[in-house]
């Protein structure tokens, strides 16, 4: 009867060495995320207690499972090594922020993106410039250090900031999407878009009531002002 056939000592080394490699990249990413999350915190009850104004509705977080990395590697051709993983796959740390209006979302860029150990890679603004299917939100991949034993990791951070109505949107439009597993009928995805105007009409008339009640308050894209700090 044949057992199983036996790994050389090397190879267990090797196997051992990539998996505390896995588990220490993982935890940078965790801790991290909980940086980034703790950051917004602090903003939130700022904002709350000086200014009995809270511009987070909620903030939700998720680590990429090394299943999903795994699969996403593989369809973007990244190679299975952690520095190679660090540099491609920037999603690994996400981080949700559902704000009431649209200015909370460039108010809380701003004050995120001005603290000095924070650096921005990138800014993808859906809010000012919706993609074709009407998906609205700001993307942006921030790098903020973390300091383990081993000594300091630029982690980066995926972070999504959303009105109420964006977030009610896409949690819809994903919910449709994985249903059809991406093969929407025609007639449902010009309703999912004519639904995203709406809900884009929605979050003017809630700055309008807005600046009714309390004089202008309204925020201005982010990007130029992002890009600004970047190149610093
Ligand atoms: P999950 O599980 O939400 O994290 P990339 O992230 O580089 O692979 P892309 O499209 O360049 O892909 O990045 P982008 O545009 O910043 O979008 C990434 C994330 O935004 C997605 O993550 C979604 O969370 C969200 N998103 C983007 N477009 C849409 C959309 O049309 N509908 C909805 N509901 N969400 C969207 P993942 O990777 O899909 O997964």
């Amino acid at each position: 009867m044949s057992g199983t056939p036996k790994l050389s000592d090397e190879s267990l080394r090797h196997f051992a060495r990539i998996r505390e490699d896995f588990t220490r990249m993982m935890l940078g990413y965790r801790f991290g995320m909980e940086q980034v999350a703790t950051r917004l915190d602090i903003l939130r009850e700022e904002f709350t207690e000086l200014h009995q104004d809270n511009p987070i509705e909620h903030i939700s977080s998720r680590l990429k499972s090394p299943e999903s990395i795994i699969a996403k590697a593989a369809r973007q051709g990244v190679e299975l090594e952690i520095e190679a993983l660090r540099a491609g796959i920037t999603d690994i740390a996400g981080i949700r922020v559902v704000s009431p209006f649209v200015a909370d979302l460039y108010r809380l860029v701003d004050s995120l993106t001005a603290q000095p150990d924070i650096t921005v890679r990138t800014v993808k603004d859906y809010v000012a410039r919706p993609k074709p299917n009407g998906y609205r939100s700001l993307h942006l991949i921030l790098e903020i250090p973390v300091f383990l034993s081993s000594g300091p990791v630029q982690v980066p951070v995926e972070v999504q900031f959303r009105t109420v109505a964006m977030d009610f949107w896409a949690s819809t439009e994903h919910k449709i999407f994985y249903k059809y597993e991406g093969d929407v009928p025609s007639g449902l995805r010009r309703r999912i878009t004519e639904a995203a105007a709406t809900a884009a009409r929605m979050d003017e008339e809630m700055a309008d009531l807005l600046r009714a009640v309390h004089g202008d308050a309204e925020g201005s894209p982010v990007e130029g002002r992002v890009h600004d700090r970047e190149r610093r």
